[in-house]
């Protein structure tokens, strides 16, 4: 059984559909990252970065103690190992997957978090919003360009890293969904229209019944209605982290 610290992000969702495309048994562990939990010695003791998801498998691949996990494409990579399901291990056809997964951590995953806060966070952070129209083109500008990447991509092939569906395609997706939201060509609105490729395999990979299921799983967290107060204070938790403050949570962790 695995156990999936999460709560419901693009990030947790790429695991819970793996999980469910594997047909793999887990237990969700919430961690509400607005309430603190990625604070709590239990979760900083399996993931430093205080950031979910992270996974313990307590059956692992190789046998022995149960082993812990964080960062979504390692645990990618570690669930497709132990299922021995999409990640080829044919090293050519391996690594045409691995590319685009290090291309989601590294590039369209960070970029659209960034863009998504100037757009949509950080207006309660600043007395004047016009300070945060370079922020905004900066990574709005930069994921049109990743959105360009991906669907060119994606006019060539029917899956990201080809002719096969992958965790390449698993990891990206619950980004790309969010594509006609974030991303905009300078002068529009955004919309799909500039993205028609990305469009078809948005809609292609979410019809499938392991996605629809690890995109509806632990839907009910992260639910309740918040006071304005409890709204800031949730704000100053996520954006206010500091060398300091995660050092000194950490090492506290480690003395428990
Ligand atoms: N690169 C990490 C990013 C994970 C991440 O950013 N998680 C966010 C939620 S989507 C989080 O846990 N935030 C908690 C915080 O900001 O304190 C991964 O892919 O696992």
């Amino acid at each position: 059984m695995i156990d999936v610290y999460f709560w419901p992000t693009p990030n947790g969702r790429k695991i819970t559909i793996m999980l469910e495309e594997c047909d793999m048994p887990y237990t969700i562990v919430p961690v509400d990252i607005g309430g603190g939990d990625q604070f709590t010695p239990e979760f900083l003791r399996i993931c430093p970065n205080n950031r979910m998801p992270a996974i313990i498998d307590k059956e692992p691949l190789g046998g022995g103690e149960p082993i812990s996990i964080f960062e979504s494409g390692a645990i990618m990579e570690y669930l497709a190992e132990k299922s021995g399901k999409f990640l080829p291990k044919d090293p050519a056809k391996k690594y045409a997957v691995l590319q685009w997964v290090h291309w989601q951590m590294a590039n369209l995953g960070p970029m659209m978090g960034n863009a998504n806060h100037f757009k949509n966070y950080a207006k309660n952070m600043v007395d004047d919003e016009s300070k945060l129209e370079y922020g905004q083109r900066r990574f709005i500008g930069e994921v049109d360009r990743l959105a360009g990447v991906m669907d060119t991509q994606l006019s060539l092939h029917p899956y990201l890293a080809g002719n096969d569906y992958s965790i390449a395609d698993m990891i990206t997706w619950p980004w790309a969904m969010f594509l006609n939201r974030l991303a905009a060509p300078e002068g529009s609105d955004g919309g799909w229209d500039a993205y028609p490729n990305v469009k078809r395999w948005v809609d292609e990979v979410g019809s499938r019944d392991a996605v629809k299921r690890g995109q509806a799983a632990g839907g009910d967290l992260g639910k309740q209605e918040l006071t304005k107060e409890q709204e800031e204070a949730r704000r100053k938790l996520l954006f206010n982290q500091t060398n300091e403050s995660v050092r000194q949570a950490r090492e506290a962790a480690l003395k428990g």
